[in-house]
């Protein structure tokens, strides 16, 4: 890079040229003045313009002596002034360049900074702790010593969140996250990698006994409860160990080992479990399940059931739910809850996601052949609705089966709006301007405020299962569901109810005003191909029904 002292040289150069062109204009002005000026003279005083009457008056015409100094007062003040400018131009020119570089190098430095950490702990992500991992795994081979990796998991988190929302679920982590700061050494890594998880390397490893010093420092740390609105929360962690070089020589490798190790603690309902090959064989899916999970949205492998949906207006079915399948080859058919929190965990949902709407599209077209119009419902789990891309990706798989928008609603759960607000509005937004339509799935389980619901774009609400299924002797249960129902009506929703299991609930609900029912009395979630046969044959709801048709 040039020095700053020849970029200013070079400045003023350039702006000297400029600044002393108009002032050889004005000495060239004053050049003529002083010409036409004697030449005036000399005609005034001789009758005719001749050399030697220029001369004459040049000596003896005093005005003409002032006019003379004129070309170098011009050319003097230019060489100045011109100087002066060039000299502040150059500075200035300078200064802000200075400051632009200090501003630039101080956004590159935050844009790193967030890029390598986690926004709400401001703890190393999990890709500076993979990176800080391979630099101590690199030390460690060299000089030929141990190191430990801990994974730690929070117990119940998720119910902490759902029952005191977000916010307050926020809070606990950073509390949890500063405690644990102090337990850590200097030179340990301590890490957030996402919800409730942190990682910790411990490096180095001097004995097996630092692993169970850190870890009853960690549970002491963690035990005093936390206070969130007044309510004293107490947290545990589940942790899992790995140690380099005993159960893996790459980062990657220890990762997932302490991953298994942690999920082992989990289920043995231990405090701490220090990874073993045995852990692998005991928790076997695990791990392959994830690749299995891969290959089979690849494969088609997985499948679709659709459960319909009752209108209780026209008391015939308009819209189904879609429910993804796993037909593994092994464990058979799969339900959802078997695979979509792994693969929310790995990010497999995305595809998963795109496959459950392409194939849902793809049916919806098929029965249209067959003269069915069937809105279709699908699940879309938070992270799913959060990516920014998603619109697009739902744009461009309606436009590709040519269906009509208001035929697609996403099911989305009061959480994973609460979850980032801003966001969450924004790509609902997306969406309401589509003609796609949002549900809010499972409600009343979660926390939403309802101010926010009033805003949100959402055109109906599907109370949860859990208060329909006893709504017949449950009475606080039948007060919710009847609540639920005038609230959605009041904030102008429309209102299904899930898991309508006999005649009498339907029979309640539809008393009550609800507008759609969905569950097991209706009937379970079918296959795509016995759809149609009990539309138009079996069901009391299907075309029979609303053909006007009668039933024997
Ligand atoms: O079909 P059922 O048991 O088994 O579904 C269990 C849960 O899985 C339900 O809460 C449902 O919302 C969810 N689920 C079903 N299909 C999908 C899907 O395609 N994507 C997501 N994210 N969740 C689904
Ligand atoms: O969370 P979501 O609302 O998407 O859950 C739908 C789940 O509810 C599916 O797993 C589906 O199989 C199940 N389901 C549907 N109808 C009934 C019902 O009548 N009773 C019960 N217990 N579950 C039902
Ligand atoms: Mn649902």
């Amino acid at each position: 890079m040039m020095p700053i002292s020849q970029i200013l040289s070079d400045n003023v150069r350039l702006l000297k040229t400029k600044a002393t062109r108009p002032a050889i204009y004005g000495v060239t002005i004053a050049v003529g003045a002083i010409v036409v000026a004697s030449m005036l003279a000399s005609f005034i005083n001789h009758g005719e313009i001749t050399l030697s009457g220029i001369v004459d008056a040049q000596r003896g015409n005093v005005a003409l002596w002032a006019l003379d100094l004129m070309p170098f007062i011009f050319a003097f003040w230019g060489q100045y002034v011109s100087s002066v400018i060039a000299y502040e131009a150059g500075a200035m020119v300078i200064d802000q360049t200075q400051d632009l570089r200090t501003k630039t190098s101080a956004l590159e430095y935050q844009a790193m900074h967030d890029a390598t950490h986690d926004a709400l702990t401001d703890l190393p992500n999990r890709v500076l702790l993979r990176d800080r991992l391979q630099q101590a795994i690199h030390s460690a081979q060299r000089e030929k010593r141990a190191l430990a990796v801990l994974l730690l998991d929070l117990n119940r988190f998720k119910d902490i969140n759902e029952t005191l929302g977000h916010y307050q679920g926020d809070r606990l982590l950073k509390h949890v996250a500063s405690r644990l700061k102090h337990v850590v050494r200097e030179a340990d890594t301590l890490a957030r990698l996402g919800g409730d998880e942190f990682a910790i390397i411990l490096n180095p490893l001097t004995s097996l006994e630092d692993i169970h010093t850190v870890v009853s420092k960690i549970q002491k740390a963690l035990a005093p409860p936390y206070t969130l609105d007044s309510l004293k929360i107490d947290v545990q962690a589940s942790i899992g160990a790995a140690l380099f070089p005993e159960h893996g020589a790459d980062a990657d490798t220890l990762l997932q080992r302490i991953d298994v190790a942690m999920y082992a603690a989990k289920q043995e309902k231990k405090n701490f479990v220090l990874y073993s090959e045995k852990l692998d064989q005991q928790s076997p899916h695990r791990l392959t399940l994830m690749s299995e999970l891969r290959e089979a949205i690849k494969n088609d492998e997985l499948s679709l059931r659709f459960q319909p949906i009752v209108s209780n207006r026209t008391n015939g079915v308009h819209e189904v739910e879609v429910l993804v399948r796993w037909d593994h080859k092994i464990h058979g058919i799969m339900t959802p809850d078997e695979f979509i929190p792994m693969a929310e965990r790995t990010g497999l949902i995305y595809p998963i996601t795109q496959w459950v709407i392409k194939h849902a599209l793809i049916q919806h077209v098929a029965w249209r052949t067959m003269g069915l119009d069937m809105g279709i419902a699908v699940n879309i789990s938070a992270q799913t609705l959060l990516d920014p891309e998603f619109p697009d990706q739902v744009t461009g798989l309606i436009a590709a089966y040519d269906v009509s928008p208001h035929r697609l609603t996403l099911e989305i759960t009061e959480s994973s709006i609460m979850f980032d607000q801003e966001l969450a509005l924004h790509i609902l937004g997306r969406f309401a301007d589509m003609g796609v339509r949002i549900a809010i799935d499972d409600f009343g389980t979660g926390y939403s405020s309802l101010s926010y619901l009033k805003k949100l774009p959402v055109s109906h609400l599907k109370i949860d299962k859990s208060f329909v299924l006893d709504m017949l002797e449950n009475e606080n249960d039948a007060i919710i569901v009847k609540a639920t129902i005038d609230l959605g009506h009041n904030l102008g929703l429309e209102v299904i109810a899930e898991g309508v299991e006999n005649q009498q609930t339907l029979d309640l609900l539809k008393q009550r005003g609800c507008d759609a029912m969905q569950g097991y009395h209706i009937n379970y979630p079918l296959r795509g191909e016995d759809f149609a046969p009990w539309f138009y044959g079996a069901s009391q709801w299907g075309q029979r029904h609303s053909a006007g048709l009668t039933i024997n």
